[in-house]
């Protein structure tokens, strides 16, 4: 409703976290709409700079996916297996549309796939051209333990739980800042039907 005051977010050094912002009905759309771009767009894990497979599993919608190799991190405008990219699916834009300011939609839907395990080193997202565009993350499933510093590495890091349905925008200073997760709280979460989490991140690319 057009009235209503948009939800307040939580501040965290510059990250914008919006607790259960996305309602469990349109959780479950968005997980459906990702599973149908799957058989297009499979998962992989993407090898660190030091040529280990992350435990993480990935693919991605839009123009362009994230990518990493022996050659590095990146963008690619093809999935590995030669596809173009599933488009970003609605139920997803929406959430930009929601929570950014921005006039330009996001060329670029990451989808990061956590099981037991998986885990994502303290890291920055600077592959993107313009750090002026914000990064948006939308949380899916299992709790995850997510990891805020500064933007050099050795700041000081704080923690915070993030739940399925939260949403947190990544802008002005946060954007260029160090941030990982550091483990699942496996089984917390029966949105996907093999519990793990799935996170989601939108990028302006190019
Ligand atoms: C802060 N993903 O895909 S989302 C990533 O939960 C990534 O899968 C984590 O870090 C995940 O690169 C964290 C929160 C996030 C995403 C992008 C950011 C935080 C960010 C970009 C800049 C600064
Ligand atoms: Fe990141």
């Amino acid at each position: 409703m057009l009235w209503m005051a948009r939800a307040k977010p939580l501040n965290l050094r510059g990250f914008l976290i919006y607790k259960s912002l996305i309602s469990a009905d349109e959780q479950a759309e968005i997980v459906e709409n990702i599973r149908a771009g799957l058989s297009q767009a499979p998962m992989f894990s993407p090898r660190t700079a030091w040529g280990k497979p992350m435990s993480v599993q990935m693919t991605s919608a839009g123009r362009f996916g994230w990518y990493s190799d022996s050659d590095g991190y990146r963008y690619e405008p093809k999935h590995p297996n030669g596809n173009d990219w599933p488009a970003i699916p609605a139920s997803i834009l929406r959430i930009w549309d929601e929570v950014s300011d921005v006039s330009r939609q996001p060329d670029c839907c990451l989808v990061n796939h956590y099981r037991e395990k998986a885990r994502m080193g303290l890291h920055q997202d600077n592959d993107e051209q313009d750090f002026d565009f914000p990064v948006v993350s939308i949380s899916l499933g299992d709790d995850a333990l997510f990891r805020i510093g500064g933007t050099d590495r050795k700041d000081k890091t704080e923690s915070i739980w993030l739940s399925s349905g939260d949403v947190c925008v990544m802008g002005g200073g946060a954007r260029l800042a160090y941030h990982g997760i550091d483990r699942i709280r496996f089984g917390t979460s029966t949105l996907l039907k093999n519990a793990g989490r799935i996170n989601l991140t939108l990028r302006v690319v190019d």
